[in-house]
Order: structure tokens, then C-alpha cells, then sequence
């Protein structure tokens, strides 16, 4: 029991820290144009059959693009910065945005990053003609709306839908367990676990001042901690 608070309360601490850390976050729209591409580690440009996506993008909570078109046979790359937070792209359906897609009967589970940074992750387009619907897992993330589509609908399950209900779910997200990557999918398949990102994509100065704000920050947690064990 107690260490069930304590846990739980620590955690709290430690997103609004990271929160603080990324600022825009939930406010952040998803719409971001590049005009401060420069700022973060950026994903290359599309190029066909490749559709290129930024895990959050300018340190936010958010997938950047956030709702994709895709055909079949393209692969959808997600780049993940190495600013000392890790995220994750991980499968849901549209009615539970938090969560795995889990294997149910004959339908196969979802495809599934797992918690990463400094990585690239790729899903194979299997059926553009159906919608695939991705959160990151990362605690609290998903409840700000850190989410994204490939093929989305434009009327009816829409992706602002998609978000909306993300967004709905806020701080009672519940936990999800990362048991690394998961390979497959539905509508899209993953065939490999993330891999690491070449030196220069992941090398800029925005990068390393980001990891030394959190260097900074960590005392903070440690702090919040032995507050709570004081407690
Ligand atoms: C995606 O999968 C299809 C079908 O297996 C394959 O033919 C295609 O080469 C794959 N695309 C890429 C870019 O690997
Ligand atoms: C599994 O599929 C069945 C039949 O479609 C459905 O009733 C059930 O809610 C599903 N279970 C989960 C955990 O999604
Ligand atoms: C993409 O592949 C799926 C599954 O094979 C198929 O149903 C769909 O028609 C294909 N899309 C196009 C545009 O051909
Ligand atoms: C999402 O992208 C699809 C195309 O894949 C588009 O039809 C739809 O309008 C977009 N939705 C939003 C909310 O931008
Ligand atoms: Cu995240």
C-alpha cells in the first residue's frame, strides 16, 4: 500500500518534471509546420514508398506528422530522438487509443516499438485500405494526446476523433507494460525491433542540451522521492 503511493506519486513527479522539460506537450499541436524543424532531431524527408515520421517532435508530445497517407508496400519510418526520454510506437484500435492491440481470436496483435530513443522503427503498409491507429506508451503521453494515424478516415473515426479520445483518457492512463518489441501488426507490419540511428541524425546541439536539462532535472526526482519516503 504504501509503496503503491509512493510509487505513484513519484511517477507524478517525474512526468510533470519531463512535461516541464518538453513544454508544449499537450497544447502542442499536431499540426506543427517545419519552421522549427532545426530545433530537434528531424526526420528526412519522404521519398516514395518511404513516409518519415518525428517521435516527438520539438521535444513535444507528439507524433509529426500525426496522420499519414500511406499505399500498400510503404514502409513508415519513426524516428526516435536520444534526448534522454524514451517513447514508444505502439498499435491500439480506435476504441481504446491507450492501449496494445492485443491478439484476440483469429485477429493478430498489433506491431509495437517498444520504449526506445536514438532508434528508427518501420512499419510495412499491409492493407491501405483500413485505418492504423498508434500511441506511444509511455506514461502519460498518450493521455496528451501523443497518438497518430496511417490511412485515417476523413469522415466518421476520424484522427482528431482518435485524439480527441486520447486526449478524454488524460491522466487516467493506465500503465502499460514494455516488454520490448513486439513485430507484426495489423494494416501494417513491423518485421524488425527499432535500430540505431546512424551518428549524424542523432548528433545535434539541441539533442545534447535537451539531455543536459535532464541530467539537471534528475536531483529534482530524487528529491521528490526522499520527500515522499519523509512523508
Ligand atoms: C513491404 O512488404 C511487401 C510485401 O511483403 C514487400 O514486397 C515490400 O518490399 C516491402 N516494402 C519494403 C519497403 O520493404
Ligand atoms: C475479442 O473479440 C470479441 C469478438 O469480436 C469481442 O467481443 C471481445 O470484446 C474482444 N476482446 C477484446 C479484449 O478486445
Ligand atoms: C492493399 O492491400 C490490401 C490487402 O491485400 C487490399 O485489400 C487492397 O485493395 C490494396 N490496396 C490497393 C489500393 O490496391
Ligand atoms: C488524415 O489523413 C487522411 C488521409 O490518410 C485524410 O483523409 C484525413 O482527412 C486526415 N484527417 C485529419 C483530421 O487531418
Ligand atoms: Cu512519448
Amino acid at each position: 500500500m504504501f509503496c503503491l503511493i509512493q510509487s505513484s506519486l513519484f511517477l507524478s513527479l517525474g512526468s510533470l518534471v519531463s512535461a516541464q522539460l518538453y513544454g508544449g506537450g499537450a497544447g502542442s499541436p499536431a499540426t506543427t509546420t517545419s519552421a522549427s524543424a532545426a530545433a530537434a532531431p528531424s526526420a528526412p524527408a519522404d521519398t516514395p514508398g518511404h513516409v518519415n515520421v518525428d517521435v516527438a517532435f520539438n521535444e513535444g508530445f507528439v507524433f509529426h506528422p500525426a496522420n499519414v497517407t500511406a499505399s500498400n508496400g510503404t514502409l513508415v519510418t519513426f524516428f526516435f530522438p536520444n534526448n534522454g526520454l524514451t517513447h514508444s510506437v505502439t498499435q491500439s484500435s480506435f476504441a481504446a487509443p491507450c492501449t496494445f492491440l492485443a491478439a484476440n481470436g483469429s485477429s493478430p496483435g498489433g506491431f509495437d516499438s517498444g520504449l526506445t530513443a536514438g532508434t528508427q522503427f518501420s512499419i510495412n503498409i499491409t492493407d491501405d485500405t483500413q485505418p492504423i491507429w498508434f500511441h506511444c506508451k509511455q506514461l502519460g503521453h498518450c493521455g496528451m494526446g501523443m497518438v497518430g494515424s496511417v490511412n485515417a478516415p476523413p469522415t466518421g473515426n476520424t484522427y482528431d476523433s482518435f485524439r480527441a479520445a486520447a486526449l478524454s483518457i488524460g491522466s487516467s492512463e493506465v500503465q502499460e507494460k514494455d516488454n520490448g518489441a513486439v513485430t507484426g501488426g495489423v494494416n501494417g507490419i513491423a518485421t524488425a525491433a527499432p535500430t540505431s540511428m546512424s551518428a549524424s541524425t542523432t548528433a545535434t546541439s539541441s539533442q545534447s542540451s535537451s539531455a543536459l536539462k535532464l541530467l539537471a532535472s534528475v536531483p529534482l526526482a530524487v528529491l521528490g522521492a526522499v520527500i515522499v519516503l519523509a512523508l
